[in-house]
């Protein structure tokens, strides 16, 4: 019995959290429900990396500034057989749906699934292959990267927006776990505004950043560039019915680009690390929706080219 059921004897049992993919922010959310005392399970990807998990202790360690705690989190691989209310899809965009898909036989008929990938293309694609079943989109500020294996280290506080495009009434349960575990976040009726515009703003920065082989705010060294690309994205948000997401997206660049001046962006880091990045779920979007829309992009597909042309020269994917 868990120290809330003490608490609330009388109290239904809380939902259990299973998180798909234990990485960065996976990690980020999974030691911040376990302090919080709500059930956490991991699912990771064999069995592999669930032995080795054991070998390592079975914890998670989750470092803020210089605090350094261990989380005892339970774990197992998506062959295990408790049924699945809750999911929390924490792995890349290019990874989700067949991830979600080994784990359709266990998910409930009233499974919540939220969704924390960056960039668009990826959820549709769980969205189609879960339903029913309620599906919660999130775009996310906050900041997490690996230090080591199972350590995760909690970079920049930020923001977590949730929604959901077929139903606007909050799931209240949820929400308040994330209280409960102080994830700073809001409900929106407009999950899909936030993250075209995440999209476009990652689209304007991530890629230029990677091509000048510079942090964010070397890009102010390429102003006419930024403006080009600017327009062209608040064209095509336009066009797909995305009004909201376009007004002012040049001067919210800017202002991002200074915010985040000393930071490397997150495809430049990935591309420094040799890993693959999301620019399936970014560019590649952006410019099947603007061939969708019969939108000319010029700027922001020959950046696409040349973004996959430099990733091929690394022999890095660009799907
Ligand atoms: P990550 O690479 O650190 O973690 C992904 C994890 O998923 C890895 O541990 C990987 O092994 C695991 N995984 C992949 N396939 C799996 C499977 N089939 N079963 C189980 N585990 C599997 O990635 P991340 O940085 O945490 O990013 C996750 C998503 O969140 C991305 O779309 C990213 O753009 C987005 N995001 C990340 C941050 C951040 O600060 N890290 C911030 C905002 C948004
Ligand atoms: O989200 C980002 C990223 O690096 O992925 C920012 C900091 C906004 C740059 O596009």
């Amino acid at each position: 019995m868990s120290d809330r059921d003490l608490l609330h004897p009388l109290a239904s049992p809380a939902t259990a959290w299973h998180i798909l993919g234990a990485g960065s922010l996976g990690g980020l959310w999974a030691t911040r429900l376990a302090r919080a005392g709500l059930p956490v399970r991991l699912i990771l990807r064999d069995a592999a990396r669930l032995a080795a998990y054991r070998a390592h202790g079975s914890h998670l360690t989750l470092i803020e500034q210089d605090r350094c705690v261990q989380w005892p989190i339970p774990a197992e691989t998506a062959d295990g057989s408790e049924p699945i209310e809750r999911l929390l899809v924490a792995c890349k965009a290019y990874d989700a749906e067949q991830a979600v898909a080994a784990l359709r036989p266990r998910l409930s008929a009233q499974a919540d699934v939220i969704l924390l990938q960056n960039g668009l293309g990826s959820q549709e694609a769980v969205a189609a292959l879960i339903q029913p079943r309620r599906c919660i989109f999130a775009s996310s500020t906050e900041g997490a990267f690996r230090e080591a294996d199972w350590q995760v280290r909690f970079a920049g506080h930020g923001f977590t927006w949730l929604g959901d495009v077929q139903d606007p009434a909050a799931p209240t349960a949820l929400l308040d776990d994330l209280h409960t575990a102080g994830i700073s976040h809001e409900w929106t009726p407009d999950i899909l505004t936030r993250l075209w515009r995440k999209l476009a703003l990652n689209c304007a920065i991530n890629p230029l950043t990677v091509l000048h082989d510079c942090r964010n705010g070397g890009l102010l060294e390429h102003p006419c560039e930024v403006a080009t690309l600017c327009q062209e994205l608040t064209e095509l948000l336009q066009r797909c019915g995305q009004p909201v997401a376009a007004h002012d997206l040049h001067s919210d660049v800017l202002r991002v680009i200074q915010a985040t001046a000393a930071n490397y962006s997150s495809m430049y880091q990935d591309v420094a690390h040799g890993r693959r990045t999301e620019i399936a779920y970014l560019l590649g979007y952006v410019s099947a929706a603007a061939r969708r829309h019969h939108c000319t992009i010029p700027h922001v597909q020959q950046l696409h080219h040349r973004l996959c042309q430099h990733l091929a020269a690394k022999g890095l994917r660009s799907d």
